[in-house]
């Protein structure tokens, strides 16, 4: 500890001689303007984003009347046939459901397009789909998905499959200016895009204009990631780009819907490319990355990512998804949940039950903050405008500062009397950068305290980190943070009893 957190600490404990304070009220002052940053940092629009928590994800296509996962690029368009397709429903779910945004599959691996693509034949105005028409008279899904999406002020988004099995130049130099113009179409014609997904897979066989061969490609040069990012950017500059790895979210390097409990919003850059075989740094960050790259988890409501009749008795339980809710925006990544919709063109009643009774059970667990109303104590204090009172204020941006130089501390929440708590939920003031590598939790129990154990390490927190654990009866609650990367900048800290 170096003397000016000393003094500080003594000071609150009310300890200090009346010689330092002329000392002690320089040093609080200059110590009331904000840490220095810890790179690498987050662009505030990767901050909006990681605020959204929830979205939504829609895989939809000729896959879903074909019951496959990965169409081989020869159905015909014709066997697209939606009975009952109603976009609208879709976001209204989705909003029900709070999601904040939703993406959907413009083009999978078959490389069938789900909107009027100048540039294909194999689009949906080839299909037997009759819906609502676009301004140029033809169906298209972009077109609905965009109008619905302003209706309900949701976040729109797109997939866009580098991968296609349809294409016959796919291989050559031809499909990446091809795959260019296609995205630059997308991104051009349907607004603002808060996210676009590069999906990293590639099989290998496909139908290529009736070649049907295996066509091997170089997956960290072939589709010239660099001009993809920049016709992205060029045009969407706030949108947010997932790969494997970025630029501007990761992928989690499951399809499981579980972050890492050690997750670090960081990567080396350039590092991470498609097929990247180290799974562990996807599932917890490069601890010595240098680009703030969080992560994203995307997960399927079902087995599958389309729509398989066989799977309407596998649709994941509100249970299921409120235990993948902890296992992603509560080891701070976010919940990209996945929609098949169904061959009606619906989200199916079942997955909209669950979904929306997930919601539910989520705002329910996390519904009264105990320790709002708690007395708050700090270890150390940078100034007053790093207050430990800015923990329970409910504002985002204020945030509890410890001195320069004073890389751990601990806060106590004291209750007025013995509170139940069973949930746990902290974060880090991220524009500042990611800071804590360690902390503990207890809980004082008869005027003792023991550690709270939820099961799993508590190491990282970043943008939000929540533990579960059984109900303790406490009297007061102390975390402390026993590594940092810097002087700990926190700017919430809740406890709840969920009653389950
Ligand atoms: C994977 C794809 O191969 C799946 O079909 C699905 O689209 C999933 C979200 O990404 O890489």
């Amino acid at each position: 500890m170096n003397l000016l957190s000393f003094l500080i600490k003594h000071s609150l404990k009310g300890g200090v001689g009346g010689g330092l304070c002329f000392f002690l009220a320089l040093s609080v002052q200059a110590q009331n303007t904000a840490p220095e940053p810890i790179g690498p940092l987050p662009l505030p629009k990767q901050v909006e984003w990681q605020k959204m928590e929830t979205y939504a994800f829609v895989h939809y296509g000729l896959n879903t009347f074909t019951d496959k996962e990965w169409g081989y690029g020869d159905a015909d368009p014709k066997t697209f046939n939606p009975s009952r397709m109603d976009v609208e429903q879709w976001v209204r779910t989705f909003k029900q459901a709070g999601m904040k945004g939703v993406i959907v599959v413009a083009k999978h691996h078959d490389g069938f397009a789900m909107w009027p693509s100048p540039l294909t034949e194999y689009n949906i105005t080839k299909s037997s789909y009759d819906g609502p028409k676009n301004k140029d008279g033809k169906v298209d899904m972009l077109a609905e998905l965009r109008k619905a999406c302003d209706k309900y002020d949701l976040k729109m988004g797109v997939y866009l499959s580098p991968w296609d099995r349809n294409h016959a130049e796919y291989g050559r130099q031809a499909y990446v200016d091809y795959y260019h113009q296609q995205l630059t179409d997308l991104v051009t014609n349907y607004g603002p895009l808060f996210e676009v997904w590069l999906d990293g897979a590639n099989g290998g066989d496909g139908y290529y204009g009736g070649a049907k061969e295996k066509r091997k490609i170089d997956r960290r040069n072939y589709y010239n990631f660099p001009k993809i990012h920049s016709i992205i950017l060029e045009h969407q500059p706030e949108a947010i780009i997932f790969s494997d790895g970025g630029p501007g979210c990761r992928w989690v390097g499951n399809e499981r819907g579980e972050g890492g409990t050690t997750n670090w919003a960081f990567l080396r850059k350039n590092d991470v490319y498609p097929g990247y075989p180290h799974k562990k740094d996807l599932e917890q960050g490069q601890t010595d990355g240098d680009t703030w790259i969080p992560a994203e988890c995307d997960v399927s409501i079902r087995p599958g990512w389309f729509y398989h009749p066989e799977e309407d008795s596998k649709v994941k339980t509100p249970e299921q998804l409120v235990d993948l809710y902890y296992k992603t925006v509560g080891r701070n990544a976010t919940f990209l949940l996945n929609f098949p919709v169904d061959r009606e063109g619906r989200v199916n009643a079942i997955d909209s039950a669950n979904v929306v009774a997930f919601r539910q059970m989520i705002e329910e667990d996390l519904k009264v903050d105990l320790l709002r109303k708690t007395k708050v104590t700090a270890s150390s204090i940078r100034g007053k405008n790093f207050a430990v009172k800015n923990l329970t204020d409910g504002k985002w941006d204020t945030y509890w500062a410890t001195p320069d130089g004073v890389n751990t501390g601990s806060v106590t929440f004291t209750f007025k009397k013995p509170t139940k708590v069973n949930r746990l939920l902290l974060q880090e003031y991220i524009l500042l950068g990611q800071r804590v590598k360690a902390f503990t939790a207890e809980a004082l129990v008869d005027g003792k305290w023991q550690m709270i154990d939820a099961g799993e390490p508590t190491t990282t927190i970043g943008y939000k980190r929540i533990l579960r654990f059984p109900s303790v009866e406490a009297t007061a609650i102390r975390i402390s943070v026993t590594d940092a990367r810097g002087p700990l900048c926190l700017n919430n800290i809740s406890a709840y009893l969920a009653n389950r």
